[in-house]
């Protein structure tokens, strides 16, 4: 891209007098960043209108990501180094005595997702632009992202998420392309002007559905991609007869229920919520972006349907939008009079499904009374899938009436999404080796039997532009300076270092950035929540959702076990270690904010603890989120993924984590499999059971935590720490936490997630990190060894699978 310094300080200007009637002598800092990143958006306008105009010249496939979360984080550093501009742009600004870090500081993070899974999207994004492919993202334009967590007394209180409060400068609104979505009402059955018989519906909600579009800027390349979200409105505005009678609630009340649809994400990322209005929100979103596909096609290709397969795929991102499906067969016959065998070869097709989880019983069912209730006619049609089904499934499988049942996408008073999306698509895919495998051969064996063909394995990816170059340029440069450019586009690139593994100067830059790193990291977090940490100590961290599966709780007993014997032996003497922690707990998961309480009282404990200055600290990083993300990968040395094996569907941190170059201290679960695989085992520190070992467990109800217990005191004994009075002089906080792990609560059974099972493994793995980590040069060697073999989890090579085996897209160049 060109840049001309003078017409971009004029830009800016411009902008400043335009938008805030100010000159830039009285521009703050907010207002710096708003023109900053309007005068760039005006830049990249060119390549964007390029780009789509490319794409309706000729009739391409494109690929749409259906999701109801992208994660972006934020915008401006990202897009300036993918446009090649970046530098060009904090040259003028230091022309204009303006500091660029502190601008970018400034801007929000576009927090609209929960974790892996939305974050996975924003990668997927970011490759498919990087390689000139036609994908683009569809979603909703949630007023509120994640919430904003902070830990009060310890505790994790949410806050709303305000992330427009000012306006987006990266969002262009498309008033002309809204479309209308219908909820509720009943179906009906009349006659079209032209006397074609159709159901349509009546008395229903409606809901304005407008977009709002984000380029998807390319790195080194024309290729601006779209990320188009929807917002809610209602089209009947608010009832000034109510207004004028004084009925102020009631006046708004049509327009709230409307606005609500895209009010807020839901913060659970796991597990069904099985609330009406997450279904909205589905439908919405899906509808919405199908209607604005059909309408598109139609404009070009009249209702002859039989090329919609060749021009659109849709992959849905896990179940959240799979109600895709039936309402792509609604418009199809209700709007377009296409016969049911037509509409149905064109949406299987169409689509193709990603399962994000292992377990069969958090994948999402809605209740009919729910379902049926807000999509009537939606209902209808998959009640007619289903029907379709079940002849399929007693002639192959007659008299086997329970698998019937089971398979059935409607049973026990419930619309089953995923077996939706399994009968319905012509790709299922895992994220992980170990996780396809698990699906093929256990959760959903049943449909693997029945589809073996449309089984597929996608391991996951992230894009090393947002975690590599732009979060660590330090990093990034030492590798061009070895290696060249080109690992930018090309992962695998990074192979070449290893023949660096015995060139003391490289090892002992290495090194160094990682101390600058760590200091860098260690800054922030004295200014942000006065925390001290020592560059010279180990930073061991476990960044991630807290989830029971996740087994944060493993990780702080382990701490509580160091902290035991660093001050009861006084000739044990290992090196200094920081444990930094950061998860969000979904607000309603009350176990998970328990185990947040811990870790927050377990710091609070050891850091004011003068017997064990200087060698053990605990840090909880609160309001962990993407801009945060990018300062703690940088300067991790140790890289906890500590899930009980055949649990983590592939998990994403590990891999930003292994391209800045911290150790793998994890199980053989999810892609920590393929890590170690890449890396060599005796670059990383595995523990723990294998997936088989729990399996059996399981199978023969053969775990008996006691037993553990009993065999290691020092187990025994943090275990009795939670509630003897030592962190919690009430006893009453952590019992929950001790009875789940000792007894069992609630009919579960104890320790449901094997944590007291791997402890000693885990203890022994951390035994081997602290004597390593005392020979630097060797450490460093494992580093370079990490970073040499982390090409392989690149998004780049994901979404080149993904066009290979299922989108069959072809790259397009913009000129
Ligand atoms: C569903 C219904 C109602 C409300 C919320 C949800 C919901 C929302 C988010 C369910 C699940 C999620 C997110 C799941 C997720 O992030 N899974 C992770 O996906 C990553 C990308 O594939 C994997 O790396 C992780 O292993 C997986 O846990």
């Amino acid at each position: 891209m060109e840049f001309n310094a003078e017409q971009f300080k004029q830009n800016l200007s411009a902008r400043l007098r335009r938008q805030y009637g100010k000159d830039i002598s009285q521009a703050n800092k907010h207002d710096l960043f708003d023109a900053v990143s309007a005068s760039a958006l005006e830049l990249i306008m060119n390549n964007w209108m390029a780009t789509r105009q490319e794409y309706e010249k000729k009739p391409v496939k494109q690929l749409y990501y259906l999701s109801a979360e992208f994660l972006m984080g934020r915008a401006l550093s990202n897009n300036l180094i993918n446009a090649q501009i970046k530098d060009a742009v904090k040259e003028v600004l230091k022309d204009m005595n303006i500091d660029f870090d502190m601008i970018e500081d400034e801007e929000p993070d576009a927090g609209l997702g929960n974790g892996g899974l939305g974050r996975l999207a924003a990668c997927f994004l970011d490759s498919l632009a990087t390689l000139d492919y036609p994908g683009h993202g569809y979603g909703i334009r949630y007023e509120y992202g994640m919430f904003e967590q902070r830990i009060q007394d310890g505790y994790q209180v949410e806050y709303p998420d305000n992330w427009l409060a000012h306006r987006d400068p990266w969002e262009i609104k498309r008033s002309d392309l809204a479309v209308t979505v219908k909820f509720g009402g009943n179906i009906a059955y009349g006659k079209t002007p032209d006397g074609q018989p159709r159901f349509y519906i009546e008395n229903a909600e409606e809901v304005t559905a407008t977009p709002y579009d984000m380029p998807i800027i390319g790195y080194g390349t024309n290729t601006v991609n779209t990320l188009r979200l929807w917002s809610a409105t209602s089209p009947n505005g608010f009832d000034l007869q109510l207004f004028n009678n004084m009925e102020y609630n009631r006046a708004v009340e049509r327009q709230n229920s409307a606005e609500n649809i895209s009010r807020v994400l839901y913060p659970n990322d796991s597990g069904p919520s099985g609330k009406a209005l997450r279904l909205k929100q589905q439908y919405f979103f899906s509808s919405a972006s199908l209607q604005d596909l059909v309408r598109h096609y139609v404009a070009d290709y009249g209702t002859d349907f039989s090329k919609f397969a060749d021009l659109h795929v849709i992959q849905l991102n896990d179940t959240h939008p799979v109600v895709a499906i039936p309402e792509l067969m609604r418009i199809l016959m209700d709007d377009y009079n296409i016969g049911w065998d037509e509409a149905w070869a064109v949406v299987t097709k169409t689509f193709a499904y990603t399962n994000h989880t292992i377990l069969a019983e958090a994948l999402e069912k809605w209740p009919i009374s729910i379902f049926q209730g807000l999509l009537p006619r939606i209902y209808q049609i998959v009640e007619e899938i289903n029907r379709r089904l079940l002849i399929q499934l007693r002639a192959k499988y007659p008299n086997d009436y329970d698998k019937h049942h089971r398979m059935s996408i409607i049973h026990n008073d419930k619309v089953y999404m995923a077996w939706l999306a399994i009968h319905s698509c012509f790709s299922v895919n895992g994220v992980a080796e170990l996780h396809t495998e698990l699906l093929k051969t256990a959760e959903l064996k049943e449909w693997y039997d029945l589809y073996p063909e449309k089984f597929n394995n996608k391991t996951n990816g992230i894009t090393q532009r947002r975690w590599l170059l732009n979060a660590n340029p330090l990093l990034a440069e030492f590798i061009t300076k070895r290696i060249g450019h080109g690992w930018e586009k090309d992962l695998t690139k990074l192979k070449g270092l290893e023949k660096f593994v015995d060139d003391d100067e490289s090892l002992n830059e290495l090194i160094n950035i990682k101390m600058e790193n760590k200091q860098v990291l260690a800054d922030f977090l004295k200014h942000t929540q006065n925390e001290f940490l020592d560059p010279e100590s180990i930073f061991d961290v476990q960044v991630k959702r807290l989830h029971e599966y996740k087994r944060q709780l493993l990780n702080i007993l382990h701490v509580m076990y160091l902290y035991n014997r660093l001050v009861e032996d006084p000739d044990y003497n290992p090196p200094a270690r920081t444990f930094i922690f950061g998860a969000k707990a979904a607000s309603g998961y009350r176990r998970a904010k328990t185990i947040i309480k811990l870790i927050n009282t377990v710091a609070e404990r050891i850091n004011n603890d003068r017997r064990v200055r200087g060698k053990i600290r605990v840090v909880f990083v609160e309001n962990y989120r993407v801009s945060v993300a990018e300062k703690i990968f940088p300067a991790a040395d140790v890289s906890e993924q500590i899930s009980t094996a055949g649990y983590e569907a592939s998990g994403t941190s590990n891999m930003k984590f292994m391209v800045n170059g911290a150790l793998t201290l994890g199980t053989m679960d999810g892609a920590n499999i393929e890590i170690v695989e890449e890396a060599g085992k005796e670059n990383a520190f595995v523990f723990g059971h294998l997936t088989e070992e729990i399996k059996q467990m399981e199978r023969e109800h053969s775990y008996n935590p006691q037993q553990y217990l009993d065999s290691n005191p020092a187990l025994a004994r943090v275990v009795e720490q939670l509630v003897d009075g030592t962190y919690d002089p009430t006893h009453q906080i952590f019992k929950e936490l001790y009875d789940s792990l000792v007894y069992g609560v609630e009919g579960q059974r104890a320790d449901v997630y094997y944590v007291l099972a791997d402890f000693d493994s885990y203890c022994k793995a951390q035994e081997r990190i602290a004597a390593e980590y005392m020979d630097k040069k060797l450490w460093a060697k494992k580093t370079l060894i990490n970073i040499a073999n982390s090409g392989k989890f690149s998004s780049d090579r994901t979404i080149e699978d993904y066009v290979r085996d299922i989108w069959k897209i072809k790259k397009l160049e913009v000129k």
